[in-house]
């Protein structure tokens, strides 16, 4: 494994040795599911989704003085400066599985620094470090596209909530109901804060996945209903987008409805995966895309693309982001178009 042994079981006397641990986690469902394996292996500590991307940053040192933790533990962000590792100035502990960086004065853990492979999901090893519970890891894996190795016994625990014909991520992410919950967990993250750390707090409590799914308890309706009203803003946006001819498949939306581009590029490029996908949201004089494909290497593109325009983008080989000025943006477009052209040939 690219966690040594010996590594894990750092990692767990970190995490049961802290008296007031503090999670701050990427705003994803991987992020999340992270957040709650570590959480429930011990019951205390408080957990913050941090919405910015890609850097942890020293804007958020204040969060950390308020609430004054012995540690904090870092989760499923691909960066964290330097600068809030130095503020903070109290042991940092971090779990990631994007491409390392160097930092000084943190205990970071990251499987690709074993094997440069090895890019398996924050809440599979977190899963790896606690033993907690398998369907939430489950979750949190198949929302970061990964089919981790306990799926066999997953499947013999919670039957029907992953048939065995589904063998592909994206099959799981779709088409199952453990997928289902990757969603519910993905939407139930967006929105106001206070309710964004309502349905946290009710994530840490809820026992079974059928709680939310077949919403069984109170706790599992409330997690359903909340996640059903944005889900619902979702299909709205979706139902709007439309895929023509041209290779790259275009859709820009307005700032007041929530952010959804990774989602929905997620779904549309599931749908149509003969296309490149880009799915932007326009705020404050800026367009945030979010930009997936199957068969075209997106980084050396988007680089090529936003070459002296006002912008910055980047990430893996089949899912991007970037950020363009609003008058940037249809000559990004156009010289995306131009990119893939070439690429194709
Ligand atoms: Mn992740």
């Amino acid at each position: 494994m690219s966690l040594s042994e010996k590594e894990i079981s750092e990692f767990r006397v970190l995490l049961e040795s802290s008296e007031k641990p503090f999670f701050m986690f990427d705003d994803d469902p991987d992020g999340l599911c992270s957040f709650l394996l570590l959480y429930r292996a011990v019951m205390r500590g408080r957990g913050l989704p941090i919405k910015a991307r890609p850097a942890l940053d020293e804007s958020f040192v204040r969060k950390v003085v308020d609430y004054s933790p012995d540690r904090v533990f870092v989760l499923d962000k691909p960066l964290v400066t330097q600068e809030f590792i130095d503020e903070v100035n109290r042991d940092v502990v971090w779990l990631d599985h994007h491409p390392p960086v160097k930092r000084r004065k943190v205990k970071y853990f990251n499987p690709m620094l074993n094997n440069a492979n090895d890019n398996r999901p924050t809440s599979y090893w977190a899963y790896k470090i606690v033993d907690g519970d398998l369907w939430v890891a489950m979750t949190g894996c198949v929302a970061d596209w990964h089919i981790p190795d306990f799926v066999g016994e997953f499947r013999k625990k919670h039957p029907g909530l992953l048939p065995e014909n589904i063998r592909k991520p994206e099959d799981a992410l779709f088409k199952s109901r453990i997928g289902e919950l990757a969603r519910i967990f993905s939407f139930v993250l967006k929105g106001k804060t206070k309710e964004v750390l309502q349905s946290i707090k009710v994530l840490t409590r809820i026992k079974s996945p059928e709680e939310i799914l077949d919403q069984t308890t109170a706790q599992g309706k409330f997690i359903w209903k909340r996640q059903k009203r944005i889900h619902d803003e979702y299909r709205e946006i979706l139902s709007g987008i439309k895929v023509g001819e041209d290779k790259i498949a275009v859709h820009i939306y307005k700032a007041n409805k929530m952010s959804f581009t990774s989602e929905l590029s997620n779904e549309i490029i599931y749908r149509h995966p003969d296309k490149i996908v880009i799915i932007g949201r326009e705020k404050s004089g800026e367009i945030k895309s979010s930009i997936r494909s199957s068969d075209v290497k997106l980084p050396p593109i988007i680089e090529k693309a936003l070459k002296g325009l006002n912008g910055y983008g980047g990430g893996h080989d089949n899912a991007c982001g970037a950020c363009v000025k609003k008058e940037d943006f249809p000559e990004f477009l156009r010289r995306m178009k131009k990119e893939v052209k070439k690429a194709l040939i």
